[in-house]
């Protein structure tokens, strides 16, 4: 049987919207990246992959993900000698229209979702406003989103909500009674979210103007659900923000951090010398874009990564403000 297995989120969804289309496959399975790196799920020659790394061995792969491409070399895996497409667009969903639009007619609605992916995935935003603002993909995107429910009920969820996007214009889904039902449920999963960053929020005693936001999550012992922009409600003005956590392995907390940080998008038009990438770069502790990077420090004890945690800050701060 032939299936498609696509990323749990809404670019891939919409990316198994077209191929369902174009391919005539119903059968769908959702995943995570990191199922996939670890060949924790099987995955067969005969099965339409999307938005995901490239598995063992499929039938077609598309992707968009530039680390996912590094990965084939190291694999020392030809991308030409893939079947489907690789292409570093916005969005998945881009990059699997494009390919199926030289073979099938489209109906004209699927314009719209990809052009919506494009602007989630890469979020592509100009303003908190522009981004706090619901448009059906985005309202579509917090009902993918939403936890509060046992994993086969999502699945069943995500299922139906691709088979609706094939058929019907996006601002139409986004009006049915379930997915009304269901955005109102993630709207107040978000409240508890941005409750819990509140109370995790602090400012570097250096950072007396409040600019670089941090949001310390190394306190909890159980992977903290962040949505890290969300923090931009409570502090407009602040020019990034830093998340911290501790790195959990098998779902155990460890003395590692991770980082993440990422510019405001009241600097999203580009008017700044403002470089994320370039501050993980230059403390060799990670990789990214001028906008949104990450790093990881492995630390020995818990007063080594409290240690690590101060001094990493510190220099992230530095580093930000000299820029
Ligand atoms: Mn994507």
């Amino acid at each position: 049987m032939r299936r498609i297995i696509t990323h749990n989120d809404f670019d891939g969804l919409v990316s198994a919207a077209i191929c369902s289309f174009a391919l005539k496959i119903n059968f769908i399975v959702f995943t995570g990246p990191r199922t996939v790196s670890e060949a924790r799920i099987s995955i067969t020659d005969e099965d339409v992959v999307c938005d995901l790394p490239y598995p063992l061995e499929c039938d077609l792969w598309f992707d968009h993900h530039e680390a996912n491409l590094e990965e084939l070399g190291f694999r020392k895996i030809d991308p030409a000698s893939i079947k489907g497409r690789f292409d570093m667009k916005d969005s998945c969903a881009r990059v699997v229209y494009e390919y199926f639009s030289e073979k099938v007619t489209f109906p004209p609605h699927f314009e719209e979702i990809v052009a919506e992916s494009d602007i989630i995935d890469a979020f592509k935003y100009t303003s908190i406003e522009e981004w706090r603002t619901p448009t059906p993909g985005k309202i579509i995107d917090g009902t993918i989103k939403y936890k509060g429910e046992p994993a086969e009920l999502k699945w069943k969820y995500l299922r139906n909500l691709v088979y609706q996007l094939k058929d019907f214009p996006i601002d139409k889904v986004a009006q049915m009674p379930s997915v009304k039902k269901r955005y109102n449920s993630f709207m107040q999963e978000e409240e508890g979210i941005i409750e819990q960053i509140k109370k995790d929020v602090v400012f570097l005693p250096i950072d007396r103007e409040k600019k670089l936001v941090v949001i310390d999550s190394t306190k909890h012992n159980r992977q903290p659900y962040l949505l890290k922009h969300l923090a931009y409600l409570e502090y407009p003005e602040a020019q990034a923000v830093i998340e911290v956590k501790n790195l959990f392995r098998d779902n155990t907390k460890t003395n590692d951090l991770a980082f993440s940080i990422s510019l405001s998008l009241n600097l999203a038009n580009g008017d700044h010398s403002k470089d994320v990438g370039e501050i993980m770069r230059e403390l060799n502790i990670g990789s990214g874009h001028p906008g949104a990077a990450a790093g990881m420090v492995t630390c020995s004890s818990k007063e080594n990564m409290l240690k690590e945690k101060e001094r990493i800050l510190e220099q992230i701060y530095r580093i930000f403000m000299e820029q």
